[in-house]
């Protein structure tokens, strides 16, 4: 199984933010998912969901041996050794120690009730265009064919502000 080139989102508005993303890039690393760049941080103001604490985002591309649905597992797993709960009590689109998105796998274009590849609602994202666009400049939708660049001129305004220099 060649390495496989992705892209994840990484968001957390619980707890000790920049720790979480800390600890799920070296859980990430642990599991056989290789980081080979990552974005800026980014504070941002919750989307969708609006009431709730701002998040701190970024996404990281990596490489990994894993097939989507062992990298989903894998994800998944992390999410829940951060103290993520996906309970019947737990808030859809709520607040979370850390969530792990897929935003990208290669050039695959999935659409399963269990996985969706590329992430459905990331052309609709600044918190996600933004870092996205950071680190990968000349990226293609696999779908749509367009270079993501080009979205983020039109996404509605969503405030953020970028904390970190890459690192
Ligand atoms: N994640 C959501 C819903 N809204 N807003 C921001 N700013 N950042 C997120 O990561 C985020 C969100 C559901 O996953
Ligand atoms: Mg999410
Ligand atoms: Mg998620």
């Amino acid at each position: 199984m060649p390495l496989k080139r992705a892209f994840l989102a990484l968001g957390s508005n619980m707890g000790d933010r920049q720790g979480n993303l800390d600890r799920a890039i070296a859980a990430l690393e642990a599991e056989g998912v290789h980081i080979v760049r990552r974005s800026s941080v980014y504070e941002t103001e919750p989307q969708e969901l609006r009431e709730q604490p701002w998040f701190l985002n970024m996404v990281i591309e990596c490489e990994t041996k894993l097939f989507p649905i062992q990298l989903v597992a894998t994800t998944q797993r992390i999410e829940r050794g951060l103290g993520r709960d996906r309970g019947p009590r737990s808030i859809p689109k709520g607040p979370r120690p850390i969530d792990i998105d897929i935003l990208l796998f290669g050039k695959a274009v999935i659409d399963t009730p269990k996985l969706a590849i590329p992430h459905p609602r990331m052309l609709e994202r600044r918190f996600v265009l933004e870092p996205l666009v950071e680190i990968a400049p000349s990226l293609r939708h696999p779908a749509t064919r367009r270079l993501i660049k080009d979205e983020l001129g039109k996404v509605s305004s969503q405030k953020l502000r970028r904390l970190s220099a890459e690192g």
